[in-house]
């Protein structure tokens, strides 16, 4: 433990450092850009990551029934998936791709699609790949042809499963691929016609929304600006480009390094241009886990004024990064031990946020256990009841403010014709539905989406109560 301690002090200080700099120059404002739908309406994105199961399934598909979807979708009423695929299975021998998989991803994005739900593809890794070690003790994602550790150790003796990033091995493996050591230039371009396949295969499925380029991005012995701007834009730069050769319509989401900015850092990506016509369709995708927490502290007292500190400076360095990228925003990544002493009142916190960002949000995860939303057992966590919140699941206008409260929601917009708004009420806080300040209302009481028909143009301010 302590050799993680060490690099987690080190990083605040950085993430001050960050901090300080981000507070001399002003918190910038929310953008003007959002992920639209087909009819062109903001969407307000709420859902979980799904699954971590995908990881160890040797078929790579998660345990989730549509049995599953539904209650999730009766709890709290979510639109959104953040759905885990895998290179390995995409693309399990090189330049041939797996359509069996496909089919079989098809299966789940059917069901969510048929509720309602968006789905965005995340080509997940953490550690590279399972092929960092002779047993697949840890790592996910890359398949076995793409790892190449030079005889390099990975000890599997770690205080936590991110400090593997730091072994010889798995530093090599991520060297080879970033084409660092000039070994392995076409490691890239497999990932990058990988997702070309992906995306044939998807680019007519109005479920899916779009394309998560690579789960939390690691530079190897490259790190920060130099990794951001370097291997990593040319990795994006060369998908973007493979992707819209077959599809020109889908959102293109794109992380950060993910060491430093899940904690509040700034990014250094750069402006990537979208070659399709029409407006770009390019969003930012960070994940957000404050330092304290992820030492194992609980969201109360100091640690508690820590985090709140740190999802300022997130939120401002988040808001510059994505300006420069003229890209609206989606958190990818949040999550913590529910069971855990202010487990709830973080989750509120993290609500409040994108309400104020106008983001949406993807929980990390949707497993059974202390994390997820229902135990091993089936029972609900208290993640339930903090996040089945009001919220406008797509709005008919360019979003100014949104705040809910446990029986009230205001939505402000800029109403631009683009159809309804349409408003999720909980049967917590809404057990009959609701009633609206302004506009012509119909509560579907089975989906508890409230549909209001508001003038379409001029600024709009909706105050929902229970009705
Ligand atoms: C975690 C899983 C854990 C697994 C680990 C490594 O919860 O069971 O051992 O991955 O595969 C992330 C990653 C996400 C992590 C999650 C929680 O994107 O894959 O899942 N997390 O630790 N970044 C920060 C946190």
């Amino acid at each position: 433990m302590k050799r993680a301690r060490w690099i987690v002090s080190l990083a605040a200080l950085a993430v001050l450092a960050g901090g300080v700099v981000a507070a001399t120059r002003g918190a910038p404002e929310p953008g003007g850009r959002f992920i639209t739908d087909e009819q062109g309406r903001a969407l307000i994105l709420r859902g979980f990551n799904t699954a971590g199961s995908t990881k160890g399934a040797p078929d790579t598909l998660p345990e989730l029934t549509e049995a599953d979807i539904d209650r999730e979708y009766r709890d709290m009423g979510t639109n959104f998936v953040r759905f885990l695929i895998m290179w390995r299975a995409v693309e399990p021998q090189p330049g041939t791709y797996d359509m069996k998989y496909l089919d079989k991803v098809a299966e789940w994005v059917r069901w969510y699609g048929e509720r309602g739900y968006h789905v965005m593809l995340d080509m997940h890794q953490d550690l590279w790949g399972n092929a960092i070690t002779p047993t697949g003790a840890a790592g996910n994602g890359a398949p076995a042809w793409a790892t190449h550790l030079d005889g390099l150790p990975v000890d599997t003796d770690q205080p936590t499963w991110e400090t593997f990033y730091l072994e010889p091995g798995v530093i090599r493996a991520f060297d080879h691929f970033w084409n660092t050591t000039g070994e392995h230039p076409e490691l890239m371009d497999h990932y990058a016609k990988a997702w070309k396949a992906v995306a044939a295969r998807f680019k007519d499925d109005p479920a899916v929304l779009g394309y998560d380029l690579m789960n939390e991005p690691w530079g190897g012995s490259v790190q920060g600006p130099r990794f951001e701007t370097g291997p990593l834009a040319a990795l994006y730069r060369a998908t973007i480009a493979e992707i819209r050769s077959v599809d020109p319509d889908g959102w293109i989401f794109l992380e950060p390094q993910a060491v430093g900015v899940n904690w509040g850092l700034p990014s250094a990506l750069p402006y990537f241009d979208d070659p399709r016509n029409g407006p770009p369709r390019i969003a930012f995708a960070p994940h957000l886990y404050p330092l304290p927490l992820d030492l194992g502290d609980d969201y109360t007292a100091d640690s508690k004024e820590w985090t709140d500190r740190t999802i300022g400076w997130w939120r401002d360095n988040v808001l510059r990064t994505a300006d420069r990228l003229d890209a609206p925003i989606l958190l990818g990544e949040f999550g913590l031990d529910m069971t855990r002493p202010g487990a709830a009142d973080l989750v509120g916190q993290v609500v409040r946020l994108g309400e104020g960002m106008g983001t949406g949000m993807a929980y990390w995860s949707r497993d059974p256990g202390s994390w997820g939303p229902y135990d091993e057992k089936g029972a609900a966590t208290p993640l339930v009841a903090a996040y089945a919140r009001p919220y406008p699941r797509a709005i008919g206008g360019v979003p100014v403010d949104i705040r809910s409260e446990a029986r009230s929601l205001t939505v402000t917009f800029d109403a631009n014709g683009t159809g309804p708004t349409e408003i999720y009420l909980p049967a917590a806080g809404f057990p009959d539905g609701g009633r609206v300040s302004e506009g012509e209302a119909t509560w579907d009481a089975a989906r508890r989406v409230l549909t209001v028909r508001t003038r379409t143009s001029g600024r709009v301010t909706l105050t929902i109560t229970p009705a």
